[in-house]
Parts: structure tokens; sequence; C-alpha cells
């Protein structure tokens, strides 16, 4: 049976990436963001390959949207293998000048979003005893730098989360991976890919593939932790 894996922040960056490498591996792909043209797009792009994908758009970090998504995606899937946990954002100011807004959208997208997409996933992998969930965290998760202060925390909270979760699912056969990467050249807090300052950061290719080795172990190996930088990454 053709696998299934329902992929966060597919709209650009990082996910868009990991949306087409799952997808050139025969692997359907049900696409979530928030923006719908960009959505329609990377679709069509998967379908034109050969591949098959569906797109919901949706704001994670609202519960209601996210519990009736998921319920349409298991009308339609019977199962879904796969659940990456790429959606994330993020902004670097001194601490004092952090708004609560700020602080809001930056925990809501990262840890609630992530939260509310898993929990719903989560009891559907536990009722079939098996499933992967991989979460695209950072290498911020373990380390801290000045200017970083909400974001830091944001990552360090997901990574606790799914840390923690890791121990609760196992005995039932969930995998929970967690890929940490350094400097990657997305659209990521504003960033324009392809700026010349940039051109030896990590691309959103190198964490697909990334995400594809760690979901390619053998059924009795699970890689739960990965770390990736830039070579030339000072961290
Ligand atoms: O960023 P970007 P990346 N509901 O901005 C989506 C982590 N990371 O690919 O909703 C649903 O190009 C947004 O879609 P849209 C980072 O923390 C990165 O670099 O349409 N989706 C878009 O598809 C994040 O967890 C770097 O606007 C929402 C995607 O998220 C992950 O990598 C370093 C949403 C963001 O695409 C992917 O980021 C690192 C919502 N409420 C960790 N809000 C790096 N780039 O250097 C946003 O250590 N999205």
């Amino acid at each position: 049976m053709q696998k299934t894996a329902i992929i966060t922040g597919a709209s650009r960056g990082i996910g868009r990436a990991i949306a087409l490498e799952l997808a050139q591996q025969g692997i359907y792909v049900i696409l979530i963001a928030r923006n719908s043209q960009e959505l329609t797009e990377l679709q069509t792009q998967v379908e034109q390959k050969g591949g098959k994908a569906d797109f919901y758009a949706l704001d994670i970090a609202q519960a209601n949207e996210v519990k009736s998504t998921v319920e349409q995606i298991l009308d339609k899937h019977s199962q879904i293998d796969y659940l990456i946990n790429n959606a994330g954002v993020g902004s670097f100011q001194e601490f004092e000048t952090f708004e609560e807004a700020e602080l809001d959208r930056i925990m809501n997208v990262n840890i609630k979003g992530t939260f509310l997409l898993t929990k719903e996933l989560v009891l559907h992998m536990k009722s079939r005893k098996q499933g992967h969930i991989v979460t695209i965290a950072s290498d911020v998760s373990k380390r801290t730098f000045p200017n970083g202060s909400v974001y830091c925390a944001s990552k360090y909270a997901q990574d606790a989360l799914m840390s923690a979760l890791r121990k609760e699912v196992r005995s039932f056969g969930i995998k929970v991976s967690t890929i940490y990467p350094g400097l990657v050249d997305t659209h990521f807090n504003g960033n324009q890919p392809g700026e010349p300052d940039n051109k030896n950061w990590l691309k959103p290719e190198d964490i697909a593939q990334s995400v594809s080795y760690v979901l390619s172990a053998p059924a009795h190996v699970v890689v739960d932790e990965l770390m990736i930088h830039p070579l030339e990454q000072d961290y």
C-alpha cells in the first residue's frame, strides 16, 4: 500500500523540499500551510512529476482547523504513515523589545501548532501500532544566542515535547525523530534565498535528504536525533 506523509509548512522552504523529495520516492504527500496558492502550485508540480498530493490550507495554531482537517484527511486516507512537523516561525531582537504578541505568534506556531497536529495523529498511529513523527526543530533547541530568546525558547520546548513523546509511544511501535538544522537558505524570518552571503548555508534539499534518511531506517531502527550544519557554520 502506498505510504502517506503529512508535511506542515509545505508551501515553501524546507517543507516544500521535503514534499518534493518524498513524492519522488512514491509517497503520497499531504501538504499543509496557510498559503493556498503556493500549495496549489506545489501540488501541480508533484503531479507533473508523476507523484500524488493533496493540500489543506490552514493555520496549524487553530485547534478547530487542525481537528477538522485531520478528520478530513483520515476520511480520505485510511492510514497516515508519517507526520513531518516542519512549519515554524521566528524573529530575532533584543529581549526587552519583544512584544507579547510576537511571543504569542512564535509560541503558537512552533509549540501549539506542533502539539495540536501531533496530538491528532498520535491517536491514529497508536491505533495502528505504527507511524513515524519527524520534527524539524533547530540547533537552537540545544544552544542559545543573543537576540534569540523567544525563538530559542520555542525550539527548546518543541524539542522537549517530542523527546517526552518519544518515550511515551516507543512501546506502541511509533518512531519519533527530531532533526536540528543549522542555517538553511529559505525565506525564514524574511531571508531572501540565493543571496551571495548565504551561498554556503544548507539548502532546503539537504534537510529533505536528512528526512529521507531518517524515514528509510529499517523497521527495528530509529534515528532519535540528527543535527546537521553547513560546514562553515561556527555554532
Ligand atoms: O522557513 P520558511 P523554513 N500554519 O519561512 C509555514 C526551522 N529552521 O523552511 O503558512 C501553517 O521558508 C509557512 O507557510 P504559510 C524553522 O524553525 C529553519 O526555513 O503558507 N503553516 C511556510 O511553509 C521551521 O520550523 C532554519 O506562510 C505555517 C513554513 O511554515 C522549519 O525549519 C534553521 C504557519 C516556513 O517556511 C522550516 O522553516 C533552523 C501556520 N501558522 C530551523 N506559520 C533556517 N531556515 O535557517 C508558518 O535551525 N507556516
